[in-house]
């Protein structure tokens, strides 16, 4: 945990910065008012892409907060490319920004960009995804989800979709991973099989899984490819809804009925998972909150100040079976 003395708010006098890298977007939708005339918190954010829905409502979400809260934000979405992301933390730091934040496409080989943060005393936040580093000093904070609790939570609910379709006897599971490498893949599929193991070591089976990169059109194209290995899969465990809408039109494609001949669990919530839930194409769904904007600008203010925070400011979240799913779509926000 790093205090104000690791910290100077060095007010960086830096020329005008270097482009972002080649090919990722970059949109600095800063809210050049400063507020009473004192010059307002810049942030410099990179955002891993815009992959699916969770994704889009997670940056409408800190656009939408920073300008809330009167800051200069620059953003950068990454089109999920790591080299990116560096790029842009990169240019972050040649600008002076006051913090920088970002979702970290992938776990590894963060370490050099974020030494050169620490070096110029540019404090950084992770949000959403965490990384793996030799040196814990070289973040602040994590504002995210515990994605191998919703591992686990996708199994609990697994038994109760199990149960209330009055399936009996051994579970074929397909399993569409996130994308490779990335802190949700690795730990939604680590928390599940906790469960699995405990609880289910005679019974259910992971007959096969792969990578569908957490997008609607990898959904798709990995499903069928299962059906074809695998007829007689009888759940779909889906680290994401936009895989799991995508493994829905592969299952019709090949004559099958989502949500009765195969049960279908996924994660996140978005709206449109909420809609094939009412449909009774998904059979429930483990929520993993992308509205972290407001969470996240508070603790940006924290730590531009030098206070103290929590390693981990943990997001709440719920699961919800498909006979709520009607009665909810009114109140999502996402
Ligand atoms: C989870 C987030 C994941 C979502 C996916 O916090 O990182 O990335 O579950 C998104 O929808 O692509």
């Amino acid at each position: 945990m790093l205090s104000r003395r690791n910290f100077l708010t060095a007010a960086v006098g830096v020329a005008a910065a270097t482009g972002l890298a080649a090919c990722a977007k970059e949109d600095d939708s800063a809210s050049d008012s400063t507020s009473g005339g004192s010059k307002a918190l810049v942030l410099g954010f990179s955002q891993v892409g815009s992959e699916s829905g969770w994704r889009s409502a997670n940056t409408d979400s800190v656009k939408e907060a920073a300008k809330t809260a009167g800051y200069t934000l620059k953003f950068s979405d990454a089109q999920q490319k790591q080299e990116n992301q560096i790029s842009a933390i990169r240019s972050y730091i040649t600008q002076g920004v006051d913090v920088i934040a970002f979702s970290p496409v992938v776990v590894t080989g963060w370490d050099a960009v974020l030494k050169e943060a620490k070096a110029k005393k540019i404090p950084v936040v992770l949000t959403d995804r965490s990384v793996e580093t030799s040196d814990e000093s070289l973040y602040v904070t994590l504002v995210g989800s515990d994605f191998t609790d919703e591992g686990r939570r996708a199994a609990k609910i697994l038994e109760k979709v199990l149960e209330k379709a009055g399936h009996k006897g051994a579970v074929k599971i397909a399993q569409l991973e996130g994308t490779t490498g990335a802190a949700p893949a690795i730990e939604r599929a680590k928390g599940f099989k906790e469960v699995m193991d405990a609880d289910h070591a005679d019974d259910w089976k992971i007959v096969v899984s792969q990578t569908g990169d957490f997008t609607r059109a990898g959904g798709k194209q990995v499903m069928a490819a299962f059906l074809q290995s695998n007829p007689d899969i009888d759940v779909l465990f889906a680290h994401n809804d936009d895989m799991g809408i995508g493994a829905i039109q592969a299952i019709e494609a090949a004559g099958k009925k989502p949500g009765k001949d195969i049960l279908i669990v996924t994660v996140d919530g978005v709206k449109d998972g909420f809609i094939a839930m009412s449909e009774g194409k998904i059979n429930a769904i483990v929520e993993c909150n992308p509205l972290l904007g407001p969470q996240l600008m508070e603790v940006v203010q924290k730590v531009k100040d030098g206070e103290t925070v929590e390693r981990w400011i943990k997001t709440k979240e719920g699961d919800f079976m498909q006979d709520q799913a009607k009665a909810a779509l009114p109140t999502r926000k996402y």
